[in-house]
């Protein structure tokens, strides 16, 4: 059996990076992937660098199909880009492949390996420090969105079957609340009557997709603040990333998402409760940016189910931690014991601070109703 670090120098030796490789190093702060900053040093000029990653097992069950779509979706984001004259390799994600020309390499314990150029002169927040840099996030998610407008949806790949579909998440969680494999279920009393107390809600968005109220579009859907890049001078937003998750969903689905991670000002696991606070001027400020990103694209509906949008990522995510709790902490990385159930928790006070300033919510998608 190979070790870690021999599976990470395959995977280096399959690449063909232009220069020789003078270090990798573990980078940044995402849940899924296991992702290393390349560095190499060309001959003529200064240390160029990639990204390499190891593809989550747990998460993406055909990194073949993962890759199909990222590939899809990359090549024609960069063409939409340089159409509108924009700076394809700075706005486009661009897939690197190893020397066997596959889209990803396999290394000898069956993990799946990446490659894709780093973008330079970009910085990844954890938290937005100011409003000014939500409001570019949601420029950048808004116009990813609608840059994506007439992709052929149809060819996507399900990358996570249900990845948002929130009664399958309830339905998961009751199913490890009822196995509960490492009898951790007592820790959590409140937190499992937190979601209970909120099956309903769990149906609102499905039903309205159900009903024909509310479209399927193509859609990130897992639109954290750590996953767009900003210039590092300007801050403007200049390229999505974490791709793997682009599939068919709905719009609110990326509005929420984005309004759970970064309309607050405190971690997703921080253990002060009393510190996680929704901030409305922030939804406010994220609201009219990332609609000013979709270019007037949305119906009514789809605006009127924004603050839905909020509510149910935030249930949802707090559901998915509980449950990773609950059966182990099999799928989202932990660096310390309950991680997943502090995260839980920061996501339920978030999801009651919503229901309390509900209509306020509700006023302010209301505006841009047309
Ligand atoms: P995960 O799915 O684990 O969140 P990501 O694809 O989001 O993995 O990558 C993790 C982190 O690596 C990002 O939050 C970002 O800081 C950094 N990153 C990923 N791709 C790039 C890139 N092409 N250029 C610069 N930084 C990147
Ligand atoms: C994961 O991959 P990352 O760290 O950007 C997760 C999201 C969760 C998020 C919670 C593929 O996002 O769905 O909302 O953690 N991604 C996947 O922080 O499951
Ligand atoms: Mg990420």
């Amino acid at each position: 059996m190979s070790t870690a670090e021999e599976r990470l120098q395959e995977a280096l030796d399959s690449f063909d990076f232009g220069a020789p490789v003078v270090g990798a190093l573990r980078y940044g702060e995402g849940h899924i992937n296991d992702t290393f900053v390349v560095h190499t040093q060309p001959e003529d000029c200064c240390c160029r660098r990639f990204i390499l990653q190891r593809m989550s097992s747990a998460a993406f069950k055909h990194p073949d199909e993962l890759m199909e779509n990222i590939i899809g979706v990359t090549e024609y984001l960069g063409r939409q880009i340089e159409k509108s004259g924009g700076d394809r390799d700075r706005e486009a994600m661009r897939v690197i492949r190893p020397r066997s020309g596959e889209p990803y390499f396999t290394d000898s314990a069956g993990g799946a390996w990446r490659v894709y150029p780093f973008v330079e002169r970009t910085v990844c927040y954890q938290a937005a420090e100011t409003a000014e840099l939500f409001a570019a996030s949601g420029r950048a998610f808004g116009r990813f969105q609608r840059l994506l407008g007439d992709y052929p949806a149809q060819t996507l790949h399900e990358t996570i079957p249900n990845f948002h579909n929130t009664e399958d998440r309830l339905a998961k969680l009751k199913e490890a609340v009822k196995a509960d494999p490492l009898g951790r279920a007592k820790d959590c009393g409140p937190e499992i009557r937190f979601v209970l107390e909120r099956e309903a809600d769990c149906s609102v968005a499905l039903d309205a997709m159900r009903a024909g109220t509310l479209p399927l579009r193509v859609t990130h859907n897992d639109t954290k603040l750590n996953n767009v890049l900003l210039d590092e001078k300007t801050n403007e937003g200049i390229c999505i990333i974490d791709l793997d998750t682009v599939m068919p969903g709905l719009v609110l689905y990326d509005f929420g998402d984005s309004i759970r991670f970064g309309a607050n000002h405190c971690a997703e696991d921080e253990t002060d409760l009393s510190k996680v606070n929704l901030d409305i001027e922030l939804f406010a400020v994220y609201t009219a940016a990332f609609l000013e990103g979709t270019g007037g694209t949305l119906s009514n509906a789809e605006i009127a189910y924004l603050p839905w949008g909020a509510k149910l990522m935030t249930l949802e995510c707090g559901i998915r931690f509980l449950t990773d709790y609950l059966v182990g902490d099999q799928y989202f990385h932990i660096s310390r014991e309950r991680h997943n159930l502090d995260r839980c928790r920061t996501q339920f006070k978030l999801v009651s601070d919503m229901e309390a300033h509900w209509s306020e919510l509700e006023g302010i998608v209301k505006q841009y109703q047309k």
